[in-house]
This record gives C-alpha cells, sequence and structure tokens, in this order.
C-alpha cells in the first residue's frame, strides 16, 4: 500500500469500530496491559534521551501526539529529538500553529542509534519512511498507535485500536509519567484528537472522547483558533483551482467525480498538499453514492481518491485497481489518461 492511499484512509470518515467488549477472534485489539504500560515507564525513566517520530506526512494526530509527549518528557528533564521522515523535511502548512516546534530536527540530525525511541500513530515500519533506518539501529522501541492493522514493528506495542486517536494514548501516557496538561501540550492532545475524530463527527466519537476534550478545553486552549488553523483557511488560490474542479464536475449514475491538474495548481501557484480538501466537497453530493476526485501530483501521476457513503465497498475497488483503504475511504494511483483511470474505475466499480 503506497503512503498516499494510507492518508486517504486516515483522512476520512473510519468505519464504526466494534465495541471492546467483543472479546471473541476477529475484535479490535484488547486495551494495553498494564504490565506493558510499567516497562515503557521503566524505559523511560532510565533514559536521558529519548527519540520521538510520528509517520511521514504528519497530520495533527502523528505529529499532536508526539510534540504532546515530548513536551512531557522535557519537564521531566530528557533530552528529546523529535521528528518524521520525510525527504522534504517540512511541517505541513495546517500545522504550523501547534506549540513545541522546536522539539522538532530534520531527520538528518537525528539519532542515529537511538537508546530509546516511541513512534506515534505510525501503523507500519514503512511510514517511518528516512527514519526506518535509525529505528531498525534503536536498542529500545516504543510503538504507540490506534491502527487495529498495526504491525507491532517495535520492542514494545502500547496499541489500542479501540482508541479514537493516538492521542488518546499519548494522554494516558503523559498522567502515568506524572505529567499534567497545560495549554501548550493540550493544544497538541486537542489537534489530535479533532483531527482523528472528524472534529467530532465520526463514528468513532465516544462519551471518553468528549470527557478528553473537556480536559483538554478545561486548561483554557482556543478551540476557535485550532478549528480554524485546521479546517477553515487555505490561500486565496485554492479557492481559483476549486473553482476549476467544481466547474468540470459530473454526476453519472450515482458517481460524482471531477480533476485537478497540476497545470490548473501552477496558474495559482498551489502546492498539490492544497488540493486535498476538494473531495470532502464533492463527496457531499446528495445524488452520489460514490465520489472520485484525480489530482495530478508534480510527476504527472494521478492520484485518486475515492469516498463512499457506506452501500459500496471503495477500499476493495481501490485494492484491485493497485490502491487499498478503507470501506469508505480509499486511493490509489494511475499513470494512464483520465478518460482511461474513470473507464478502469467505472469497470472495478460495477463489480463492487
Ligand atoms: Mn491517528
Amino acid at each position: 500500500m503506497t503512503p498516499d492511499v494510507r492518508d486517504e484512509a486516515r483522512r476520512a470518515d473510519r468505519p464504526a469500530r466494534a465495541e471492546s467488549r467483543d472479546e471473541g477472534g476477529g475484535g479490535p485489539r484488547s486495551a494495553i496491559a498494564e504490565a506493558d504500560w510499567d516497562r515503557a515507564l521503566r524505559l523511560i525513566s532510565a533514559a536521558d534521551e529519548v527519540a520521538l517520530s510520528c509517520h511521514v506526512t504528519p497530520d495533527g494526530d502523528a505529529l499532536g501526539s508526539m510534540l504532546a509527549v515530548g513536551f512531557a518528557l522535557r519537564s521531566l528533564g530528557k533530552r528529546v529529538a523529535a521528528s518524521f521522515g520525510d525527504r522534504h523535511f517540512a511541517v505541513p502548512r495546517l500545522l504550523r500553529f501547534l506549540p513545541g516546534q522546536d522539539l522538532l530536527v530534520p531527520p538528518e540530525e537525528f539519532p542515529a542509534e537511538p537508546a530509546l525511541m516511541i513512534t506515534f500513530d505510525s501503523s507500519t515500519f514503512e511510514r517511518l519512511g528516512l527514519l526506518r533506518a535509525n529505528t531498525a539501529a534503536a536498542r529500545e522501541v516504543i510503538v504507540v498507535d490506534h491502527h487495529p492493522s498495526n504491525e507491532g514493528f517495535g520492542t514494545l506495542s502500547l496499541i489500542d485500536s479501540t482508541a479514537a486517536a493516538t492521542a488518546v494514548l499519548a494522554e494516558q501516557l503523559i498522567y502515568r509519567l506524572g505529567g499534567r496538561l497545560d495549554r501548550d501540550i493540550a493544544t497538541c492532545l486537542y489537534a489530535g484528537l479533532v483531527t482523528d475524530t472528524g472534529s467530532f463527527r465520526h463514528s468513532s466519537t465516544t462519551p471518553a472522547v468528549h470527557q478528553m476534550a473537556a480536559r483538554l478545553v478545561a486548561t483554557g486552549l482556543r478551540t476557535d483558533e485550532i478549528a480554524r488553523e485546521l479546517w477553515d483557511r487555505s490561500p486565496f488560490s485554492y479557492l481559483k483551482v476549486l473553482a476549476g474542479a467544481l466547474e468540470r464536475v459530473m454526476l453519472e449514475d450515482g458517481l460524482v467525480w471531477t480533476y485537478v491538474t497540476r497545470v490548473d495548481r501552477a496558474a495559482y501557484g498551489l502546492p498539490y498538499s492544497e488540493v486535498e480538501g476538494i473531495i470532502d466537497i464533492v463527496r457531499r453530493t446528495d445524488e452520489a453514492e460514490v465520489a472520485v476526485v484525480l489530482k495530478e501530483d508534480d510527476q504527472g501521476a494521478w492520484q485518486v481518491s475515492t469516498r463512499s457513503k457506506g452501500a459500496v465497498d471503495v477500499g476493495a475497488v481501490c485494492v484491485a485497481l493497485g490502491g487499498g483503504g478503507h470501506h469508505n475511504a480509499a486511493g490509489y494511483t494511475s499513470h494512464d489518461s483520465v478518460e482511461e483511470t474513470m473507464a478502469a474505475f467505472r469497470r472495478e466499480l460495477g463489480k463492487a
């Protein structure tokens, strides 16, 4: 599965999680054992320096969880190096408001052989990008994550697939370390919580999620400012590119789709990363069960984002086309023309 496909899954509505009381086979992984928390605390208390990583092209949950724990470790007197393994190391524009960016170092300054490393929200070793070698060379690797598919690539797993976000586990780790929530830590955790619950809209939004949000908001953080940074801003050029994409949107037999070329983006100087949100506008369409947006990247390949309202498994469609994802949110890469790409998509959709 390509990183882009995983990004599709993480950006979109998650399917409803099974109840954690279901302890039969095939259910979510059970909550983290006390013995594992204890071992994590022992490893951390014995360390002078802790190296933190999250997945490449981090979202609010990955970066927010990592920075929140980074703050807590620093206040315990640990040296902290935090990073993510992108080739072009830069914090995504939407996340530059997060406090704690001084904890970040580019991958080339990350400890080559960390004695203790902690990874956040990365479901696979692959998703650590340039930091894979550092991870492989680390003596101990604690994996903090909530993806049910997590490979458990570390020496210790703190994985709970019933958690709505990795930030939920990060908060627990901070408490167990004897840390307290301040406004900076809470801002980072809140960014994770709202990102992964889609602003408390997804089915993962449990009473526990709102209780955690209440603890975070009680520190005095600005929910309005965080919401604007994460969801409600874009450069003017985005509106122009969006207008072009909406101008040519098509509705055919329950399928709504459009495309954005690199020429469209170049005309307004809009980077590829800024067109991710177009699918969220297109998928609103009442008359369509499935939404597709083809986004041409800087290399000329089409990154295909797909969404379903539930009746169709777009994950299966995208797997058949070489990609992957979830039932309601998936993606793949196409090197064909727009017409050929859509013809192949329709063909697979017909089988689903
Ligand atoms: Mn997450």
